[in-house]
């Protein structure tokens, strides 16, 4: 049995969303980080640093989001599907998720930390101005080599793409400025089934019994 350990517009959206596109059976568990849930002993045991997505297969635990998303593709999706069947195409996606999460991802994480997930104490808003140059760079890096026609990798979408398009709605989200044609392949990613599923899974399991 699959359980995935989440919280709705968290990035465990992208596990929820990576488990919609290849249809499997998963168990949807709410973790309450707003009660302090994720820091309970009893969490803490699977996620070492109270964080979610966790997710557990069998005897498998992992966290880290991209992690997570690539070890389901790899395990059960279809070669060629959200991973492409050629060793130097899985390459591209694995270099797409470490530059999304190394480099897109940490400036906005940064403008997230410090306009709301920081305690209040521990926020520097000196530091947003800064935060937002950095995301604009690595945008620029990102359209030197895609320019928001076709998919990131191969012909077809795939986990690159799924991870990038959850990353632009949070750029969105933290109102950072996307050229039109990133904006657009943003939406076409966004229009997948899957992903309305994966939304709709993670706030049922928010939802009091
Ligand atoms: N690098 C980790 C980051 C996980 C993370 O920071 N998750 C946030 C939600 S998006 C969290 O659980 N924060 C704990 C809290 O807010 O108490 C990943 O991609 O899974």
């Amino acid at each position: 049995m699959i359980t995935l350990y989440s919280f709705p517009s968290s990035r465990s959206l992208r596990a929820a969303w990576t488990l919609e596109e290849l249809g499997l059976d998963y168990v949807c568990r709410h973790v309450d980080l707003k009660t302090g849930e994720g820091q309970g002993e009893s969490y803490l045991s699977l996620h070492p640093d109270g964080k979610v997505p966790a997710l557990v297969d069998g005897d498998l635990t992992l966290f880290e989001s991209a992690a997570i998303c690539r070890y389901l593709a790899e395990r059960y999706g279809e070669p060629g599907s959200l991973l492409p069947a050629s060793v130097e195409e899985r390459a591209l996606v694995d270099q797409w998720l470490f530059f999304i999460i190394g480099e897109l991802e940490q400036a906005l994480w940064t403008q997230g930390k410090h306009k709301f997930a920081l305690p209040q104490a521990q926020r520097v808003p000196a530091v947003l101005p800064t935060a937002a140059w950095e995301f604009q760079w690595a945008l620029k890096a990102l359209e030197r080599r895609f320019d928001g026609e076709g998919w990131l990798v191969s012909d077809h979408f795939t986990l690159a793409d799924l991870v990038l398009a959850h990353t632009l709605s949070w750029a969105v989200t933290f109102k950072n400025r996307l050229p039109e044609s990133l904006q657009a392949y943003r939406e076409r990613c966004e229009a997948r089934p899957a992903l309305a599923r994966a939304v709709a899974r993670e706030s049922a399991a928010a939802e009091p019994a």
